[in-house]
């Protein structure tokens, strides 16, 4: 196995597959408001490539005035833009759901496909401009160096967002991550980060930029989709599910864990919630009576409008089984749905059930 890009991982990375490397942040790390490189959750769908970045060229193409074919070098001519985003994969808590009914051949994420940093880069709305977007173009397709054999035929990784959330400021081609040079196994030399939507329209060893009227018929574009629950995933076509962009309103309890020993009594609960694109977390709720009462969580302000925020309350827990419930409410007034049952989808995309964490307290 290729360890290239990944030998710098956590000892702890809860590993799904080493090949291609696909590990979940360990729990303990998503206390913390930025993510360290070393326990940033990784997903891919192909080997990591080898990439020289010296040789290395962004074509940007399609419905533009200027074609361009830009060097790192050229790009570093642009204004560098930081922005601190979280990530989270649209498979993020996929665990749960097969819970409620198997999904095979997908990766059984815990709550730990998820992560923050700060990203910078160039904003791909400056390139945009530079190339000169004409007025048909609605879409931004984006398309990576790895060839993935998930794919039939293979075909490289990609996937498209609308024009409007292109030109949004905070859309980066990111060469850096805390500062560092962006990791190999992140996207090096440079990656798509799409602030406040879902992991898989965030671009790795991007290549190629394309403008143009539709969204791209690349494999992963729809792949990333919620089917109904009765479609057969080998038999939909395009446009038979709800492709996913932005991220839906999420929380996860991080203390106490599952397997904690804790005693009755007042005990402080803490965890994150994040609420995706241009939503904000409004509220958390934290039960531990099945939800007959529930505690207003204090919440942290967030890093950036694109990022998770922790919240902590205390609450009275009583000797023996307990069940902790928490569930978090956006701007729109949107609210996690109670159960995995209620968001069971064929592929296991986009489990945003409210979170639930089973301990036993010591009297
Ligand atoms: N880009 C390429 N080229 N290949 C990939 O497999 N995986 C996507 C996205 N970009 C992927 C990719 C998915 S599904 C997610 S969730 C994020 O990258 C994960 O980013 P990370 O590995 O840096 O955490
Ligand atoms: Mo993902």
């Amino acid at each position: 196995i290729d360890r290239m890009g990944i030998w710098d991982k956590r000892d702890d990375m809860l590993v799904h597959q080493e090949e291609p490397y696909n590990a979940e942040t360990p729990p303990g790390a998503l206390a913390a408001p930025i993510t360290s490189l070393d326990a940033f959750y990784c997903r891919n769908h192909a080997p990591i490539p080898r990439i020289d970045s010296a040789s290395w060229r962004l074509r940007v193409e399609g419905l533009v005035d200027r074609p361009l074919e830009l060097s790192m070098d050229d790009l570093r001519r642009f204004t560098e833009r930081t922005v601190v985003a979280t990530l989270q994969c649209a498979g993020n808590r996929r665990a749960d759901l097969m819970e409620v009914r198997d999904i095979p051949g997908q990766v059984p994420w815990g709550p730990g496909a998820v992560s923050t940093a700060r990203w910078s880069g160039v904003s791909l709305a400056d390139v945009l401009a530079e190339a000169g977007v004409r007025p048909q173009a609605a879409h931004i397709a984006f398309t990576g160096a790895d060839v993935s054999q998930q794919a039939d035929p293979p075909q490289p990784f990609g996937g498209s967002i609308p024009m409007t959330k292109a030109a949004s400021g905070e859309v980066l081609l990111a060469w850096a991550m805390n500062d560092q040079a962006l990791p190999a196994a992140h996207g090096a030399p440079l990656r798509v980060v799409v602030p406040g939507w879902i992991g898989a329209r965030s671009v790795k060893w991007l290549e190629r930029i394309g403008a143009q009227a539709e969204p791209t018929g690349n494999h992963f574009q729809t792949e990333y989709s919620v089917l109904p629950p009765e479609a057969d995933p080998e038999a939909v076509g395009p446009g038979d599910g709800i492709t996913l962009g932005p991220v839906a309103i999420h929380c996860a309890i991080l203390r106490p864990g599952g397997n904690e020993r804790v005693a009755a009594g007042p005990t402080e609960v803490s965890g994150f919630a994040f609420a995706g694109e241009n939503r904000t977390v409004a509220r958390v709720d934290v039960s531990a009576d099945h939800g007959s009462t529930w505690t207003h969580a204090d919440l942290d302000p967030p890093e950036s409008p694109w990022t998770w925020q922790h919240w902590r309350t205390v609450l009275t827990l009583p000797p023996g089984e307990t069940e902790l419930v928490a569930r978090a409410w956006d701007s729109t007034a949107a609210v996690q749905a109670e159960s995995p049952v209620t968001v069971w989808n064929p592929r296991g995309y986009a489990n945003n059930a409210a979170a639930h964490v089973r301990l036993t307290c010591r009297p």
